[in-house]
């Protein structure tokens, strides 16, 4: 089988690529992304040596590069990831994250109709190839903002309010029209707040990591009592891989693990598990790029505690809290979450701290000096 992965070198694509090559010996892969500033080719420099990986350079909404794609390659699945993904980016510059996130994926899914029909049935609707199938990667923030109680299910009503979210929604609905008006087979999946290995350091976790390595305040938006429901990222990909491969056609499957935390909760969290491995293990205390001397001549940890958090103006129009209902995938599907917060953020800071060289890679170039706009 072929699969054409967009936006397979950013953080979850890439931890979806490294899943499948793990799970799937004959599978071809061809990795088509744009490499915005949240595409790194570093990210995949193993999987590139792979013979079953083919790499493309190419936009989503470039109706040439998905035309090229599709007539050099014979794809049976498109797993669509690539997209616009940081809601304060998308804040001050919303018509991006449109321009890429609906009118990016109604290209993909125009041009995968063009490559998968063979005509039209006596109803006039479009003949499908038999087996193929386009995924959309979608988010739980389509559904909006949940008070303190209750789930997003399947049948929660869109109600983005953020231009990413609306973005994502926007996209998710031109799925589905392609599903009802072409008969495309199409899935859409909804996650949760995915965290993990390779995770643009703009986001909460790892951006919260960095900055304790290098000494600086810790930014928390508002009072850190919004709540996110964080999912391990490879639980994530399993669950894509379940539903590409199980998903009844034209459903829409919710993806999470029943693990909401307040985002004050999470940087307290990683302040303390940093400052008990450094403690633990004081070969780690090199990584620091605030070195100081302690009494004793060792690296000084003792900074490392919660005075470095900072409350930070709100995120405009911030969601409250999400939480995703994953009854329907574990029930018809199997899939279940199987690794826990605990495990899984002790794992991830362990990454970050052993995989430095990455962090400087990614955010050299056009990252800093969004970022240096910003803070
Ligand atoms: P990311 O920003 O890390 O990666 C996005 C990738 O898409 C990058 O490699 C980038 O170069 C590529 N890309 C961007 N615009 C492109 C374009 N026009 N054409 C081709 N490639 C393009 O994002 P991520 O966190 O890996 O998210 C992947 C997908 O999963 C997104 O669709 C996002 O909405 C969705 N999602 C993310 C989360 C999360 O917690 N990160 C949760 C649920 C759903
Ligand atoms: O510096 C920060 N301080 C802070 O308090 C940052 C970057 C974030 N936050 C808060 C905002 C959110 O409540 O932390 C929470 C998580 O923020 P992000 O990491 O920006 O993620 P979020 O906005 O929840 O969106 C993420 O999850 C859903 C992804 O970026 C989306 O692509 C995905 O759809």
């Amino acid at each position: 089988m072929t699969y054409l992965i967009t936006g397979g070198a950013g953080f979850i694509g890439s931890n979806f690529v490294k899943h499948m090559l793990a799970v799937y010996p004959d599978a071809k892969l061809i990795i088509f992304d744009a490499l915005t500033y949240a595409g790194n080719l570093g990210t995949l420099s193993e999987e590139l040596k792979d013979p079953r990986v083919t790499f493309v350079k190419g936009d989503i909404c470039d109706r040439t590069a998905t035309e090229k794609v599709f007539s050099g390659y014979d794809i049976d699945y498109v797993i669509n990831f690539a997209a616009e993904s940081h809601v304060d980016r998308s804040i001050e510059n919303p018509q991006l994250f449109l321009q890429v996130n609906i009118l990016g994926t109604q290209n993909l899914l125009d041009t995968a109709k063009k490559y998968w029909t063979t005509g039209k049935d006596e109803d006039n609707y479009p003949v499908w190839r038999e087996g193929v199938k386009y995924l959309q990667v979608s988010t739980d923030e389509v559904y909006g903002s949940l008070g303190d109680e209750g789930y997003f299910t399947e049948t929660t009503p869109l109600d983005p309010r953020s231009p990413y979210s609306a973005g994502k929604a926007g996209g998710d609905l031109i799925v589905g029209a392609y599903g009802e008006t072409y008969k495309m087979p199409v899935n859409i999946t909804r996650c949760s707040n995915n965290y993990g290995p390779f995770h643009f350091p703009e986001k909460l976790i790892p951006l919260i990591i960095r900055n304790i390595l290098s000494g600086k305040q810790l930014p928390v938006y508002g009072d850190g009592s919004n709540v996110r429901d964080w999912l391990y990222v490879e639980d994530h990909c399993k669950a894509i891989d379940a539903v590409l491969h199980k998903g009844r056609i034209h459903e829409v499957y919710n993806i999470g693990g029943h693990n909401e935390k307040k985002n004050i909760d999470i940087v307290k969290l990683v302040i303390r598990t940093i400052h008990d491995i450094m403690d633990k293990e004081p070969r780690y205390r090199e990584v620091l790029n605030k070195k100081e001397a302690a009494a004793d001549g060792s690296i000084d940890i003792s900074w490392i505690n919660e005075n470095l958090i900072s409350f930070v103006k709100d995120r405009q129009g911030h969601d409250h809290r999400y939480a995703i209902d994953p009854t329907k995938i574990s029930a018809e599907l199997g899939w279940l979450p199987e690794t826990n917060f605990d495990t899984g953020i002790v794992k991830t800071i362990y990454w970050y701290l052993d995989n430095q060289k990455w962090v400087e890679e990614v955010t050299s170039g056009d990252y800093m000096k969004y970022y240096e706009q910003m803070y």
